[in-house]
């Protein structure tokens, strides 16, 4: 019993099955039917002679899985573009990322460079504090300057040429700060013999650092410079930095710059192109440079020598005391005839300066360089280096004394002439008359106590360029930084010979 109720239901099943399959072909059969597809109708045809049940429903199946081989090309263009997008992104990360690394890398090289800089400052105050000869510009012999390694770094000391060099070649080395005009003690006829200066700007200049109830150039004042955007007041006090020039009225760019708009002291390509590029030049083939390559604030001369010992003024001999030093000066050193040397120097008219006081003296040129460093001009600011300063500066004290100004042409051109650095003031008594000595002599020294330390670096593989002034202080004896100034970007300062060395060793490496 229970085995023909099992079959029975077993039957009933596979009729359920067969009729489901017969409708769902039925359906499928008359959907198909209906389509209007020509691949459709033709599979229609096809069917319509088949019996009705798994064969037909077999064969519709077959027929309503099969996708039109149009909607398969829509497919394949969406699974390219799909590919085609994600391509992209790749590629866009990839150099993303390749930019990402070669930033990085610039930084570190920047890093590097920063560094360098910083290590070559602390060499330069060494080399400074260290020095053979304190009070004058160390030797280029004694220390190195271009192209040092530190590390991957390299550093160089952007210096200045004697004015025989090709305007287009760098050089390398400390500057002296002495070897300029400092603002704060310029006479106006100093000032005025400075190249592109202005006669508006010369005033103005004396005015600003002049105090407001004395205004003896008749420049402009605080009125002026209160209708100006942004109105601020005429300073009435000495210049602290050079840099306050920008804030004097009449200060343009191109008096301030000239032609060496990177303030490097060579003829850079885009400064002798005309008006092809930044700045406006007159392709000369010479650098006619602004009044910034000429002047200082920082020059000035310690009343003691390193060892703490006051040194003589010599505008100051008819006073006992200092004669009395000037014997102890003249005995301790070893020089010869001391009392005919003061006889010669404390006898009316009063010495005026340390040039003066060599010539009336009469002492041999080895007995001066002996006790030159215990001596000193009455005024301890503002005097220039004859061993370093350029003709442009010496002009400008020749001019400002009243003398021939061809006379300053003549002491750099005995100096170029001479085999190794001079040191001492002895030899411009060998140019210049005692006369024009005399009237020279007070802005005059053979000393010098502020340097400059114009420290420009790469990292590694020549990148990561950066650039920094330091003004450094010598005058107790210790190097102090006086200023620091990043000059980075003024761009590339270490002319093209550097350059081309720097992409070579690139290129080799
Ligand atoms: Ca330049
Ligand atoms: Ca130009
Ligand atoms: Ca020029």
């Amino acid at each position: 019993m229970k085995l023909r109720v099992a079959r029975c239901e077993q039957m009933r099943a596979g009729l359920r099955i067969k009729l489901s399959v017969a409708q769902i072909s039925n359906l499928l059969f008359r959907r198909l039917s209906t389509c209007q597809g020509p691949q459709c109708s033709q599979i229609a045809e096809t069917l319509r002679g088949l019996p009705f049940g798994n064969r037909r429903y077999c064969m519709l199946k077959k027929c309503a899985t099969a996708r039109p081989a149009r909607q398969d090309g829509s497919v394949l263009i969406i699974v390219l573009w799909i590919a085609f997008g994600l391509v992209s992104l790749a590629l866009y990360f990839a150099h993303s990322m390749s930019f990402e690394l070669r930033a990085a890398d610039n930084r570190v090289a920047g890093v590097e460079a920063e560094e360098a800089i910083a290590g070559a400052a602390r060499y330069v105050s060494n080399v400074l504090a260290y020095a053979q000869s304190p009070g004058t510009l160390p030797d280029t012999n004694t220390y190195r300057f271009a192209a040092v390694p530190v590390g991957d770094a390299t550093f160089w000391l952007i210096g200045r040429g004697d004015d025989q060099n090709p305007p287009t070649t760098a050089h390398f080395g400390l500057m002296d700060e002495a070897s300029k005009l400092n603002l704060n003690t310029a006479t106006t006829n100093m000032l005025l013999a400075l190249p592109r200066m202005t006669p508006e700007l010369a005033a103005n200049i004396i005015s600003w650092r002049s105090s407001s109830n004395s205004n003896p150039s008749g420049g402009v004042g605080s009125e002026t410079y209160m209708r100006l955007n942004p109105p601020y007041l005429c300073k009435n006090a000495p210049f602290e930095t050079v840099d306050e020039l920008r804030l004097v009225y009449g200060a343009y760019l191109d008096i301030l710059y000239g032609e060496d708009v990177n303030l490097n002291g060579v003829l850079d390509p885009n400064e002798n192109d005309g008006d092809v590029s930044p700045p406006s030049d007159d392709q000369n083939g010479r650098l006619d440079p602004g009044i910034l390559e000429y002047v200082t604030v920082y020059s000035h001369e310690p009343s003691t020598t390193t060892n703490g010992t006051a040194r003589v003024n010599v505008g100051d001999l008819g006073n006992p005391a200092q004669a009395t030093q000037l014997r102890s000066l003249l005995q301790n050193a070893g020089v010869a005839n001391p009392n005919l040397i003061l006889a010669r120097t404390t006898t009316p008219p009063a010495v005026t300066s340390v040039l003066e006081f060599y010539i009336r003296s009469g002492m041999s040129a080895d007995d001066f360089a002996k006790i030159e460093v215990g001596v000193r001009n009455p005024n301890a600011d503002g005097l220039v280096n004859v061993n370093t300063a350029s003709a442009s500066v010496l002009a400008c004290i020749f001019a400002g004394a009243g003398v021939d100004t061809n006379q300053a042409v003549s002491l750099v051109a005995y100096r170029q002439s001479q085999t190794g650095p001079l040191t001492s003031l002895a030899w411009v008594k060998d140019v210049l008359d005692p006369g024009t000595a005399r009237q020279v002599g007070r802005w005059l020294t053979g000393k010098t106590y502020q340097f400059t330390a114009d420290i420009a670096a790469v990292g590694h593989y020549g990148r990561g360029y950066r650039r920094v002034k330091y003004i450094f202080d010598t005058s107790d004896g210790t190097p102090k930084v006086l200023y620091r100034q990043d000059l980075t970007h003024m761009g590339w300062a270490l002319g093209k010979q550097a350059r081309d060395t720097l992409f070579l060793a690139k290129a080799i490496r």
